[in-house]
C-alpha cells in the first residue's frame, strides 16, 4: 500500500477519507473524446492542422481532470469517408465528437451524433446551417456571414479604386457555394460590378479555360471560394495566365499549407482570420509555447489549429465544471453516458471561454459568439515556398 493509501485509509476511520479521495487523482474519471478529421483528400492539409491543435491540447490538459483519451478518425474529405469515421467513432462511445473538417461532410455525419444523443462540436465547418443540424450540434469555428465580408471590406479599403470584381467558387462543396453567395451578396451591397461569375468544382487541378474566361471581363479583384488543392492552384495559374490584381480567398485557402501549391503567387492574397496569434491571454500563450517547441521561437498556429485546440478546450473545461457539481467522491464515469453527455451539452452552451480565439460563448443553438476577427495578408518569402500571414491592422 502506497502513502497516500495509508493516509487515506487513516482519515477514513475519521470520516475525511472521501474528502482526501475526491482531491487526489482518480481514474476512474478517464473520458474518450473523439475526433473526426480530414486527414486525407483534397481538405487533408486543412485537417492537418487541426490535427496538430488536437495534438497540442492533448499535451496541455494531460495532467489535468478529467483525463480525456482522444480517438482519432480519418474522415477523408468526402461524406462516405466522414460516415466510415463518424460510425466508428459513436461505437467507440465517446462522450463527444469534434469534427469533421468541412461542412459538406457536417451536413451528412453531425446528424448521425446527434440522434446518437452525442455532443458534436465543429472546429472548422463555417457553412450557415450546422448549428441548426440537431440540439446535440455546435462548432467552435466563426460562420463564413460573419467572416467573409471583411476580407472583402479590406481589400476595398487597400485598393479604393476597385470597381470590377469577378468571383469563382468551387460548385461541388456546400461551403464554397454559401461563401460565395455572401461574398456576392457584399460585392453587390458596396455598389461593385460583379463582372464574372465562374464555377469551378474542388478536383480540378487545371483552370486554363475558365481563368482566360474571366480575364476577358478584365477584374480588378478575384474573389475565389474553394479548397486548399484546388483553390491553390487556381491562384497560381491566375498569375501565371498573367492576372495582376488583388485577390480575396475564402477560408477554404486558410492554411499555411497552401505555400507549396501557389508558391510565390499565394503573395498578397488576403483572408479574414479568426485566430490572431498575438492575442494575449493565458490560453493562447500555452498554445504558443507547444507549438513552438521544435519550430522557430515566432512560430505561430495556423486558424485552424488554433479552432481544434479550442474545441478540444471547451470540452475540456465544461467537463471539468461538470465534474465540479457532482456530489464529493462521485466520478462522472458513475453517471449514465447518456446523461453525461446530455449534461455536457447544458454545461458546454451555458459556459464563457477565454481560448486563443478570444473569449468564446455559445447561442442556445449552439453557434459561437465570438468577438475578434481579422485580415492577414499573405507574404512570401524570396524562395517562394515558406511565408507568413501578416495580420493587416
Ligand atoms: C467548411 C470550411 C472549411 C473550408 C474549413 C476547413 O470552412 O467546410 O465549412
Amino acid at each position: 500500500m502506497d502513502l497516500l493509501r495509508r493516509v487515506q485509509k487513516a482519515l477514513a476511520l475519521v470520516g475525511l477519507g472521501a474528502a482526501l479521495a475526491s482531491c487526489s487523482s482518480n481514474r476512474s474519471d478517464q473520458l474518450r473524446l473523439g475526433a473526426g478529421i480530414a486527414l486525407t483528400g483534397n481538405a487533408g492539409l486543412l485537417g492537418q492542422d487541426a490535427r496538430t491543435g488536437l495534438d497540442l491540447a492533448k499535451l496541455q490538459f494531460a495532467q489535468l481532470q478529467p483525463r480525456l483519451e482522444l480517438e482519432l478518425e480519418d474522415t477523408g474529405s468526402d461524406e462516405v469517408g466522414a460516415t466510415v469515421a463518424f460510425r466508428r467513432l459513436i461505437n467507440a462511445k465517446p462522450v463527444a465528437i469534434l469534427g469533421p473538417s468541412l461542412s459538406q461532410q457536417g451536413f451528412a455525419v453531425m446528424p448521425m451524433a446527434d440522434r446518437a444523443g452525442i455532443p458534436v462540436i465543429g472546429v472548422s465547418t463555417t457553412a450557415p446551417g450546422i448549428p441548426q443540424l440537431g440540439p446535440f450540434v455546435a462548432r467552435v469555428a466563426s460562420p463564413v456571414t460573419v467572416v467573409a465580408p471583411r476580407s472583402l471590406a479590406k481589400a476595398l479599403q487597400l485598393n479604393p479604386g476597385i470597381r470590377r470584381v469577378a468571383v469563382f467558387f468551387a460548385q461541388d462543396d456546400v461551403f464554397c457555394t454559401s461563401e460565395t453567395q455572401i461574398f456576392q451578396k457584399a460585392i453587390r451591397a458596396k455598389g461593385l460590378d460583379l463582372v464574372a461569375v465562374q464555377r469551378t468544382s474542388v478536383a480540378d487541378t487545371d483552370f486554363q479555360i475558365p481563368i482566360t474566361n474571366v480575364l476577358r471581363s478584365r477584374p480588378q479583384l478575384v474573389v475565389i471560394s474553394a479548397l486548399v488543392a484546388d483553390g491553390g492552384n487556381l491562384v497560381r495559374q491566375l498569375r501565371e495566365l498573367g492576372y495582376q490584381g488583388q485577390i480575396v480567398a475564402g477560408n477554404g485557402l486558410n492554411t499555411p499549407n497552401i505555400y507549396p501549391v501557389c508558391q510565390k503567387h499565394c503573395d498578397g492574397m488576403l483572408i479574414t482570420q479568426a485566430y490572431n496569434p498575438s492575442l494575449d491571454n493565458a490560453s493562447n500563450r500555452n498554445l504558443l509555447k507547444l507549438f513552438r517547441r521544435g519550430r522557430s521561437a515566432d512560430a505561430v498556429p495556423p486558424q485552424v489549429t488554433a479552432q481544434a485546440y479550442t474545441g478540444y478546450q471547451v470540452v475540456h473545461e465544461a467537463l471539468a465544471k461538470l465534474k465540479g457539481t457532482l456530489p464529493k467522491g462521485q466520478s462522472l464515469t458513475s453517471l449514465p453516458l447518456a446523461d453525461l453527455r446530455q449534461r455536457l451539452l447544458k454545461t458546454l452552451l451555458a459556459g464563457t471561454y477565454q481560448t486563443p480565439l478570444g473569449e468564446l460563448r455559445f447561442s442556445p443553438e449552439g453557434e459561437v459568439v465570438q468577438r475578434d476577427f481579422s485580415v492577414a495578408r499573405v507574404s512570401m518569402d524570396a524562395d517562394g515556398r515558406s511565408g507568413r500571414f501578416v495580420l493587416q491592422p
